[in-house]
């Protein structure tokens, strides 16, 4: 019998970790257990990713800016992904208002509901710590991200996962000019990325060999620290709008992948489809990001010079699950808490939304924080900035881990759609689905 490989052993490890976490919800111990003794494997696999993730973006888009040759291919490159990047974006968030308009899923919650959710979550440590955060970025105001992209200091750039747009930034700058000090020069410093890229794809394949005891782990935590049935049926019609619109962006994406790169997109969605557990399973596009660049530059044909650019920038700036999830929750808080939103206000979260997708750092929970921004934007009273993520905190991990999925998908969707328009688009390196990871030697 062929030898399982690791992406249906990473399916099976999902599988018995949501199994194991109900069978734990059965004992009143059994949360505990999880938290304490199952769930920091999750949180080590998270971590050892998100570690190779600097480097990563260091040596890979060092390698495809100097492989460039010249600047104008970069700059084409570029603008072409920012503004594909925005205009995904975009359409997620008015697709997100259009179905929570129309669906209404704010209106039906009662009173008693209200009630109740208001007492268990407004003073809950999670929405306390991210109310924090969000009055931390607030006070930065939206362009905060822009301000936060310099670096002042190389090596804490290259310190600080969070804000991954440095790293970017200070690459992107250090590649262009190894491109301007001529190939003869840049020869040293080019080997020593090109190995550097070697090395830490091998400790992607290192670490991916724990990825189905990992997902285990995250997969049971999420379980047992789900809510009480009870609060998450309530909230089931807000979930499913939700899920309604990330599903749609899903065929969007289908659609800008048959049309503009004329690729299958069944065959699209499953030769990614191993990025997009991880991004499922970690709730991290940061942690995701390895993988992400493994699937589409191998087995979905883009080339180094593209993917080393457009995935980097996508995983921290290009979120249209987030931004789509943000402007349905910002609807659905102001419909259940009876705040009118006249369309003036909605086409304010647009932009908002925008930006705090674009601010919304790669890891779990983050799109949460930033939601506060957009209600912020609509003069949605501070005082009931609690209340309001007390109403969505009891369904945001699992919608997060949805809405991440999307976000994988869409950074891939364009890096797919631009490698296209500038030739950058050939035949897959490796064949099979699951040849993903050379057995370590
Ligand atoms: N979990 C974030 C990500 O990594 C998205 C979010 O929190 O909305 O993409």
């Amino acid at each position: 019998m062929r030898k399982l490989e690791l992406h249906w052993k990473i399916l099976i490890g999902m599988v018995l970790g949501i199994l194991f976490g109900f069978l734990m919800t059965g004992f009143e111990w059994g949360k505990d257990f999880v938290t304490n003794w199952i769930s920091p494997f999750g949180t080590i696999f998270i971590k050892l990713l998100k570690l190779i993730a600097i480097p990563l973006i260091l040596a890979s888009l060092i390698k495809g800016i100097s492989d460039l040759k010249d600047i104008s291919k970069f700059r084409n490159i570029g603008l072409r992904t920012i503004g594909i990047y925005i205009g995904t974006t975009t359409v997620a968030i008015i697709l997100g208002l259009v179905l929570v308009n129309i669906l209404q899923p704010g209106n039906g919650i009662s009173e008693e509901t209200i009630a109740k959710l208001t007492e268990t979550y407004a003073t809950d440590s999670g929405v306390t710590a991210k109310l924090e955060e969000a009055t931390r970025q607030k006070e930065s105001g939206p362009l905060k991200f822009l301000e936060d992209m310099v670096p002042d200091n190389a090596v804490s750039a290259l310190g600080n996962n969070q804000l991954m747009l440095q790293v970017i930034f200070f690459t992107i700058f250090m590649g262009i000019s190894l491109l301007l000090i001529g190939e003869e020069r840049a020869k040293p410093l080019k080997s020593f990325f090109d190995s550097l890229n070697d090395v830490v794809l091998k400790m992607v394949d290192l670490i991916m060999l724990t990825a189905p005891y990992a997902v285990f782990a995250l997969l049971a935590n999420v379980v047992v620290s789900s809510s009480d049935p009870e609060i998450l049926l309530a909230l089931l019609k807000y979930a499913g709008v939700v899920i309604a619109g990330l599903l749609l962006m899903i065929v969007f994406y289908c659609i800008l992948v048959s049309v503009f790169a004329k690729k299958n997109p069944f065959w699209f969605l499953k030769e990614l489809s191993p990025a997009q557990l991880l991004a499922f399973s970690t709730s991290s596009s940061a942690a995701t990001l390895p993988v992400t660049m493994e699937r589409v530059e191998e087995h979905i044909g883009v080339d180094k010079e593209v993917s080393s650019f457009v995935l980097p920038v996508g995983a921290t700036i290009n979120m249209d699950g987030t931004s789509l999830y943000q402007g349905v929750a910002a609807v659905f808080i102001a419909q259940a808490l009876s705040f009118d939103l006249p369309l003036g206000a909605q086409l304010t979260i647009v932009l908002t939304a925008l930006l705090a997708s674009i601010g919304t750092a790669a890891v779990p929970g983050a799109g949460m924080v930033m939601l506060v921004i957009v209600l912020e934007s609509v003069g949605f009273p501070a005082d009931k900035y609690a209340v309001g993520l007390a109403l969505i905190f009891a369904v945001d991990r699992p919608l997060d881990m949805l809405r991440t999925v999307i976000n994988v998908t869409g950074d891939a969707t364009v890096s797919t759609i631009v490698a296209k328009s500038v030739g950058k688009l050939g035949d897959p390196k490796v064949k099979n689905w699951d040849d993903h990871y050379e057995e370590v030697k």
